[in-house]
C-alpha cells in the first residue's frame, strides 16, 4: 500500500494521539484531562429526547407505530447526524473464499475456518478474514459470538495455525506491532479478552475480525478501508452526513452476517454481537441497523456508544470528534459542545435495539466511559421495549458493583478497568443461554 507524505504525516500525529490516549487505557483515572468532569455533582441539567414521540408530534403508543414507523426516524437521525449514512447494496464483486479449514482444533473440542471477503472480489483490493471456531458438537446449527478485535485474529487465541495478519496495525508496545506490521510475538496477545475455550465448551461458535481490515483506524481522509468502493463519480471521500470508520466497521460485521447465513454449522438466527470500547460503539450501531442480529452487547462503549452525550460526563463529543476525526460522520461536529442540540441522544441507540436484548457493561475504574450515563441509556429506553411487553433493567437505580441486573436490557458494573475480563464474559453467556435457547 502507498501512503502520501500528507497521511503520513496525518497518521504520525495521530500516532501521538492514540499513544497518549492509550495512557488512558491503563490507568483512566490518572490520565483522564483536566478539563474532562467526573464529578456527578457537575453534570449539567437536560432534557432527553423522547424516543416514543414522532417528528410530527404524535405520541407512539404501540409497538407497530414503533416498527413502522418512530423505529425508521430514529435510526434515520442517527444516520444523518452521528454515525453517517452507509450506502444501499454491496459493492459490485463481493466475493467469500474459505480460506483454510482445520477440523481438529482445541485438541478436538472444536473445527476451525478462515474465510477471507474480498469486498470488491479483487484479490488486492480491500479485505476482511472472518476467523471462526465452531465447537465439534452433535447438535448443530449452533449459536454464536461475533466481534471485531484491536490486534488480528491471531491475537485472540496462540495457536499457529491462525493466519497472522498483514494489515496495518496501530502502534503497540513490547515488540507486539513493528512498523504497523504485527509480530509473531502478537500471536495469543490478547487472550484475556477472548475466552475461546469457554466459549466452544459452552456450545456457542466464536467469530472474529480484525476491525482494521473493514477500515484502518487512522485518519487518512477515507483513501483506504472500504469507503472508496461506493465513491460515486468524483466523489473522494464521504460527504458530511455519510459513514465514517464506525459505520464501515459495522457494516462488516453485517457483512459477516450475510456469510453466516450460509454456513451450515451457524445459526444465523442466534447471532450475538459483542464489542469493547470504539467496538462497543460499533457492536450497538451494528445491532441498532441490522436486525439480524439476535443479542447486542457493549462492553464499556462510552461516548457515542452507551454513553448520554447531554451528561457531559468523562469523555465529550468535542473530545472525540478532535482525537478521532474519522470514527463518525462529519455532522457529527456541529454537536461539540452543543450536545443538547442533537436530535438524539444514546438511550434511542439502545431503543433502536428493541425488543431484542441488549447487554451494557461498565467498569468501575472506567469514568472516562461514564459508568453511569452507560446506565440511564438503557434506562431511558426502557419504555420502548415495554411496548413490547419485555422487562428492562428491573431497577431504577444503578446497581451496586458486580451485581449484574435485568431482563432484556441487562446492565453491570464491574470492579476493574476499562477491559474485557472473565467476569464480564460469564454474564454475556449467562445472557445469551437465557435469550438463545439451545436445542
Ligand atoms: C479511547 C476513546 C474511547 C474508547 C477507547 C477505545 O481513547 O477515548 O472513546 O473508544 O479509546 O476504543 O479503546
Amino acid at each position: 500500500m502507498k501512503i502520501p507524505q500528507k497521511t503520513l504525516t496525518r497518521s504520525l500525529l495521530n500516532t501521538c494521539t492514540l499513544f497518549l490516549l492509550s495512557l488512558l487505557h491503563v490507568n483512566p483515572l490518572f490520565a483522564i484531562p483536566k478539563d474532562a468532569n467526573i464529578d456527578e455533582t457537575k453534570v449539567p441539567k437536560f432534557t432527553l429526547p423522547n424516543p416514543l414521540v414522532m417528528g410530527d408530534g404524535t405520541p407512539v403508543t404501540s409497538s407497530h407505530q414503533w416498527s413502522a414507523r418512530r423505529r425508521g426516524e430514529i435510526l434515520d437521525l442517527f444516520r444523518e447526524h452521528v454515525y453517517g449514512h452507509a450506502p444501499d447494496g454491496l459493492p459490485k464483486g463481493l466475493t467469500y473464499q474459505v480460506l483454510k479449514t482445520v477440523p481438529d482444533f482445541l485438541n478436538g473440542k472444536a473445527s476451525m475456518k478462515e474465510i477471507r471477503v474480498l469486498f470488491n472480489g479483487k484479490k488486492d483490493g480491500p479485505k476482511m478474514d472472518i476467523l471462526l471456531i465452531v465447537p465439534q458438537i452433535k447438535y448443530k446449527p449452533v449459536p454464536a459470538f461475533i466481534g471485531l478485535n484491536f490486534g488480528g485474529n491471531h491475537t485472540i487465541l496462540a495457536d499457529p495455525r491462525i493466519t497472522l495478519s498483514r494489515s496495518w496495525m496501530r502502534p503497540k508496545k513490547d515488540g507486539l506491532v513493528v512498523d504497523h506490521q504485527a509480530t509473531e510475538k502478537s500471536r495469543g496477545s490478547s487472550s484475556g479478552r477472548w475466552p475461546v475455550e469457554t466459549i466452544i465448551d459452552r456450545g456457542y461458535a466464536l467469530a472474529t475480525i480484525y476491525y482494521g481490515d473493514i477500515d484502518p483506524d487512522f485518519d487518512d481522509d477515507f483513501k483506504n478501508g472500504i469507503q472508496p468502493l461506493f465513491y460515486r463519480d468524483g466523489q473522494t471521500k464521504p460527504a458530511p452526513n455519510e459513514w465514517g470508520s464506525i459505520g464501515a466497521w459495522s457494516w462488516g460485521l453485517s457483512r459477516a452476517l450475510d456469510y453466516f447465513e450460509t454456513d451450515q454449522d451457524i445459526d444465523a438466527k442466534k447471532i450475538a454481537v459483542i464489542g469493547h470500547s470504539r467496538l462497543g460503539k460499533t457492536s450497538l450501531w451494528a445491532g441498532a441497523q441490522d436486525q439480524r442480529f439476535a443479542i447486542i452487547i457493549s462492553n464499556d462503549s462510552g461516548c457515542g456508544g452507551a454513553a448520554l452525550s447531554r451528561r457531559r460526563f468523562g469523555e465529550k463529543v468535542k473530545r472525540i470528534n478532535t482525537s478521532f476525526p474519522h470514527w463518525f460522520n462529519d455532522r457529527f461536529n456541529d454537536y461539540n459542545d452543543y450536545e443538547n442540540a442533537l436530535p438524539v441522544d444514546q438511550h434511542e441507540l439502545i431503543a433502536l435495539i428493541a425488543p431484542r436484548p441488549v447487554y451494557i457493561a461498565s467498569a468501575a475504574e472506567d469514568q472516562w466511559a461514564d459508568p453511569k450515563g452507560e446506565f440511564l441509556s438503557g434506562k431511558y429506553a426502557e419504555p420502548v421495549y415495554s411496548l413490547f411487553g419485555k422487562k428492562g433493567l428491573e431497577s431504577d437505580q444503578q446497581p451496586p458493583i458486580d451485581h449484574p441486573t435485568g431482563d432484556f436490557i441487562r446492565y453491570h458494573i464491574r470492579t476493574g478497568k476499562h477491559d474485557v475480563t472473565d467476569f464480564d464474559w460469564a454474564q454475556y453467556l449467562d445472557f445469551a443461554d437465557r435469550h438463545l435457547p439451545k436445542k
